[in-house]
């Protein structure tokens, strides 16, 4: 069987492949289906913008369809990135670009206290996934958070977007330092999908 998740970053693909892999159940994304409609993310919640992408993708295909919205979530900054996680340096920033903009913002915070300290501040990652089914307009919604610390120490070639300026106590590692199998055991979307299948299963 398949699963049609409602996405084009490809860190979210491979992590969804991965944890479906495990059920026999196959991801297809929006990368498997042309002509789709383009998904305003306007929404003022990650749940709202999860909604809109499996709405918008579901509808179009007629078939039931997985959305994911995340994002970092920083104390210091008042929650920000948040929702503009995907484009906190501009409309089509790289990860790199969302990663400077990130550590020279919470740098320049630091200033007049103690620089000789490495920067570690606390941030959680957030995720939202809805699942529509076109074909009753039902929805079922899951959520999942993990907590850490931004790091001036970035490390680790895994993962995408933040996961190298991610730090983890508990592991001593960033995330991007976990295998595919670690992060999906502790992160936010690993989170998120257990408690999406808990909510089908019952
Ligand atoms: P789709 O909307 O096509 O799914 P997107 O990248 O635009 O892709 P979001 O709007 O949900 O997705 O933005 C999520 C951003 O939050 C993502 O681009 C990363 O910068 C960050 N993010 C989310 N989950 C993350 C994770 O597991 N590790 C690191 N960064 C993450």
């Amino acid at each position: 069987s398949i699963v049609i998740v409602a996405t084009k970053n490809k860190g979210k693909v491979r992590e969804f492949s991965h944890a479906f892999a495990a059920l026999g159940i196959e991801v297809k994304s929006m990368y498997d289906y042309p002509d789709l409609p383009d998904v305003v993310e306007d929404g003022e919640t990650f749940a709202a913008n999860a909604f809109k992408k499996a709405k918008t993708v579901g509808d179009a295909l007629h078939l039931p369809v997985l959305a994911d919205d995340s994002g970092l979530c920083v104390d210091r900054l008042d929650g920000a990135p948040g929702v503009y996680s995907a484009r906190y340096a501009g409309e089509d920033a790289s990860d790199a670009d969302n990663n400077e903009k990130l550590l020279s913002t919470l740098l320049s915070l630091q200033l007049g206290e103690d620089t000789e300290q490495p920067l570690l501040s606390p941030a959680r990652f957030v995720c939202a996934l809805v699942l529509y089914d076109p074909s009753t307009g039902n929805k079922v919604e899951s959520f999942g958070s993990v907590e850490g610390f931004i790091t001036s120490e970035g490390a680790g070639q895994g993962g995408f977007g933040y996961d190298p300026l991610f730090y983890l106590p508990e592991y001593d590692k960033t995330m991007a330092e976990l295998s595919l199998d670690e992060k999906q055991a502790i992160s936010h979307r690993g989170a998120a999908l257990r408690e999406l299948m808990a909510k089908l299963k019952s």
